[in-house]
């Protein structure tokens, strides 16, 4: 696989959430200028436009709250097969679409990494866990459940695709977290998965938090699949997004994560999740998300900001 080699994928799925218009985001973040954006850096850009997924059929679940999942999931089984094949010539860069969408492109690249005999490690940058279940969404949005489903969680069997490799929950960092639901902070409890919430932050730095997170990447030879929720950002800078938590990463929170992601040299995947150009101001976080991204594939010198308040 080739490093340099970026692979957008629009997936404009919105079958996760109720409110309509994330199925506008891959047009948004081409409108903001990614590809240009990557190619700038000196990288290789291929654009695949966005995924068409095959009708698939699944028995309707218990749950009355749920809703959309044939939809989500056509896409995990579609994203699956996408990240698997993408992650194998370069690093695929999924355009949302909803977080229902890490469903798929978190369980094919963990095959991806299974191929190669690596660990998959996921870094999740997110106001929520998004690990509800099946049985324990209140919601039945189903962009509260994709982490659940992708570490092996009870329930999923014959409503979503079949899971090839569970992702370990020990390989599993969340930081960002500030709204959870109670089942979600039981299952939390009980994973292993490494959280990090804002207050985690504020008194340690993002900085010393995701280099602890990253040196264990790299002692265990992993693959890292990084996953950015936009309501990660404080919505202040970051408006363009259905659940607007207050209290999120600042620019300087979000982009020096970016650069230490980047300088880590162990990124193999990402989803940029969650954005709703309808409720976008005059394209900025699509922008901004777009130079996160940027400022995550390569090193910049920011003569010029892409972003402006
Ligand atoms: C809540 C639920 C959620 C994203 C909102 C919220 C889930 N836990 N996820 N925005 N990305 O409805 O299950
Ligand atoms: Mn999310
Ligand atoms: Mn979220
Ligand atoms: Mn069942």
């Amino acid at each position: 696989m080739d490093p340099r080699r970026c692979i957008l994928i629009g997936a404009p799925v919105q079958a996760g959430t109720r409110r309509l218009g994330c199925d506008m985001g891959p047009s948004a973040y081409r409108a903001a200028g990614l590809g240009l954006a990557l190619a700038d850096l000196g990288l290789d850009v291929e654009d695949r436009g966005n995924l068409v997924p095959a009708p698939f059929s699944v028995p309707p679940h218990p749950n009355p709250a749920i809703h959309g999942l044939p939809e989500v999931a056509a896409w995990t089984a579609a994203l699956a097969e996408a990240a698997d094949a993408a992650g194998g010539l370069g690093v695929p860069i999924f355009l949302g679409g909803d977080h229902s969408l890490s469903a798929g492109t978190i369980s094919g690249m963990s095959r991806r990494a299974a191929c190669e005999g690596r660990p998959l490690f996921v870094l999740w940058l997110d106001a929520h866990p998004d690990l509800h279940t099946l049985d324990t969404t209140t919601s039945g949005n189903l962009h509260g459940v994709p982490m659940a489903y992708a570490t092996g969680a009870p329930g999923f069997a014959g409503h979503l695709p079949p899971l090839a490799v569970p992702v370990d929950p020990g390989h599993v960092c969340m930081i960002g977290l500030r709204s959870v639901d109670p089942a979600e902070r039981a299952a939390l409890r009980a994973s292993g998965i490494r959280v990090h919430d804002m207050r985690a932050i504020d008194e340690n730095g993002i900085g010393v938090l995701l280099a602890a997170f990253l040196d264990r990447v790299a002692a265990a030879g992993g693959l890292l699949h990084v996953s950015l929720d936009v309501d990660f950002l404080e919505p202040g800078i970051a408006p363009g997004v259905g659940t607007t938590v207050p209290g999120g990463a600042t620019f300087r929170e979000a982009h020096l994560a970016m650069e230490m992601l980047h300088d880590s040299g162990l990124v193999r995947s990402l989803d940029l999740v969650e954005l709703n150009p309808f409720l976008d101001e005059r394209g900025r976080t699509a922008l901004l998300m777009t130079d996160l991204a940027a400022s995550l594939m390569g090193r910049r010198v920011l003569d010029r900001p892409t972003h402006s308040f």
